[in-house]
């Protein structure tokens, strides 16, 4: 979670039709662009240099550059989102990772979304998902073992669109899971914090630096997360979160 540089993209017009799994109203543009520019700013305080794409208004989703592609420090994955409307986002990418990264790597076959991986030191976590198929899951993880990498595929609960909306880092030793992603075993070996039952929507927070990004919607979330070493920054996510926005998913972090 130690990060110099972040990329990110601006949101289009088009964002307000981005996909969300429960239906629901569209968000209003103006709130994703007030609450997508605090959380630039927000990376920026934490350290980070962010370069920030232009917008993308033939994909509404495109502002979750984490899902079309990973960034590690010395390669970044091209990977192939598992929803239709989604498959042409990385052609986009490329070019700025192109530029960045010695080493672009290519998901060779099946689908795998970002949002699905979750890069501890010690592993790289892969959640099979409505996004990420078997298939996918195992290419990526022979391609981040080619890398020098160890990586572990595993179940994400149903109810979830993400590992990572299920879960997230805290520090090298600690994840926030929530209790149906905790009790499934898969993080044996770490200390994980396991969310109050009715916090659930609440378990992406991101780890950058000394800081975690969180929802200020989240008292006992935000309880749990004191005292990891980081200051707790709440960000208003009201109108992003109606296009299931994460924090982790709007930037890629190296
Ligand atoms: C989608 O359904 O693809 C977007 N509306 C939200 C993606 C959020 N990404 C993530 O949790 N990694």
């Amino acid at each position: 979670f130690r990060f110099d540089r972040a990329i990110s993209r601006r949101p289009g017009a088009s964002v307000v039709k981005g996909l969300r799994a429960g239906g629901g109203p569209d968000p209003s543009l103006e709130g994703v662009l007030a609450e997508h520019a605090a959380y630039v700013a927000a990376l920026e305080a934490a350290g980070l240099a962010v370069t920030l794409l232009d917008p993308l208004e033939d994909f509404p989703d495109a502002i979750f550059v984490e899902d079309p592609a990973l960034v590690f420090p010395d390669c970044a994955v091209l990977l192939n989102p598992g929803t239709e409307s989604r498959a042409g986002e990385g052609a986009y990418l490329r070019p700025a990772l192109a530029a960045m990264f010695d080493t672009v790597l290519d998901l060779p076959e099946g689908h795998a979304d970002g949002g699905d991986v979750l890069a501890m030191d010690g592993a790289v976590y892969i959640g099979l998902s409505a996004r990420t198929d078997r298939q996918g899951a195992e290419a990526l993880a022979r391609l981040l073992e080619g890398t020098g990498r160890k990586a572990v595929v595993a179940e994400t609960p149903p109810s979830v669109l993400h590992l990572k909306t299920a879960s997230s880092i805290v520090d090298e030793e600690t994840i926030l899971a929530t209790r149906e992603l905790a009790a499934s075993g898969v993080y044996a070996g770490y200390r994980v914090l396991e969310i109050p039952a009715g916090e659930e929507a609440g378990a992406n927070v991101l780890r950058v630096n000394d800081t975690i990004l969180a929802g200020s919607r989240f008292p006992r979330i935000l309880d749990l997360l004191d005292g990891h070493g980081a200051k707790v920054v709440t960000l208003e996510n009201s109108e992003i979160e109606k296009i299931d926005a994460g924090f982790t998913c709007m930037s890629l972090r190296w």
